[in-house]
């Protein structure tokens, strides 16, 4: 299948939402818990390498960075949450920074949450799908680094929060590698199909 992602360029990178650029159109968000994924994943879903910033130290995204499709439509890594190690004003500074962002932002049409699939639903990730659930927003979850697993761990992993997500009527769920690029596809397809819903009821220019 043809890669929609591929032509994807780096907009802007901003501390805080109020810095965005124009809330037209319509965006995807990738949010999770610190060193997750988030940006490796943003690289293989969209097929360029060296997109997104990835890192092996935790909080290494620590702006909202925003990548542009087309003039209508974004992708936005959005820094992680939960590191233990940074000092706690920034931790704050960065929690304002993604609830700011998830409360205002018209053109969000989704969410991709990331978790990593050894130690999924902590309690940030909890309080994220409680909030998304309460906005109505719709969420897809990204079981990463699939890869560090067997099958069959993978595969409990998965099953134990679909398990959860049974009271989550707007979230979904699939396992991911970027490592691997497993479950690329899946991902693209969703993203697509939040990209291009609803054009009518899209916040105009
Ligand atoms: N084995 C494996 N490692 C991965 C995978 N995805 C990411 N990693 C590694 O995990 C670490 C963190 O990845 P990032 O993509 O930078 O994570 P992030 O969520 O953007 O982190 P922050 O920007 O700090 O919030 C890096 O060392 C990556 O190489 C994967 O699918 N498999
Ligand atoms: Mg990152």
């Amino acid at each position: 299948m043809q890669n929609p992602f591929s032509v994807i360029n780096f907009l802007i990178s901003v501390p805080t939402p109020q810095q965005a650029p124009a809330d037209r159109g319509a965006e995807v968000a990738f949010a999770g818990r610190s060193n997750a994924g988030k940006s490796s994943a943003l690289n293989a879903i969209t097929g360029r390498k060296a997109l997104a910033r990835t890192s092996k130290t935790p909080g290494r995204t620590q702006h909202l960075v925003f990548f542009e499709l087309d003039e209508q439509t974004r992708l936005v890594d959005l820094p992680g949450y939960g590191y233990a190690k940074v000092p706690d004003h920034v931790k704050q500074k960065w929690g304002r920074a993604i609830s700011d962002y998830l409360e205002t932002r018209e053109s969000l049409q989704g969410l991709v949450l990331l978790m990593d699939i050894r130690h999924p639903l902590t309690d940030f990730d909890q309080q994220m799908l409680s909030w998304c659930q309460h906005a109505q927003m719709p969420v897809h979850i990204l079981l990463t680094k699939a890869d560090k697993l067997k099958r069959g761990p993978a595969k409990s992993s998965l099953l134990k929060v679909e398990k959860t997500l049974e009271d989550y009527p707007m979230v979904s769920v699939q396992m991911f590698s970027a490592l691997k690029k497993q479950g690329v596809e899946e991902a693209r397809a969703v993203l697509s199909q939040w990209l291009s819903a609803d054009e009518d009821e899209r916040p105009a220019d």
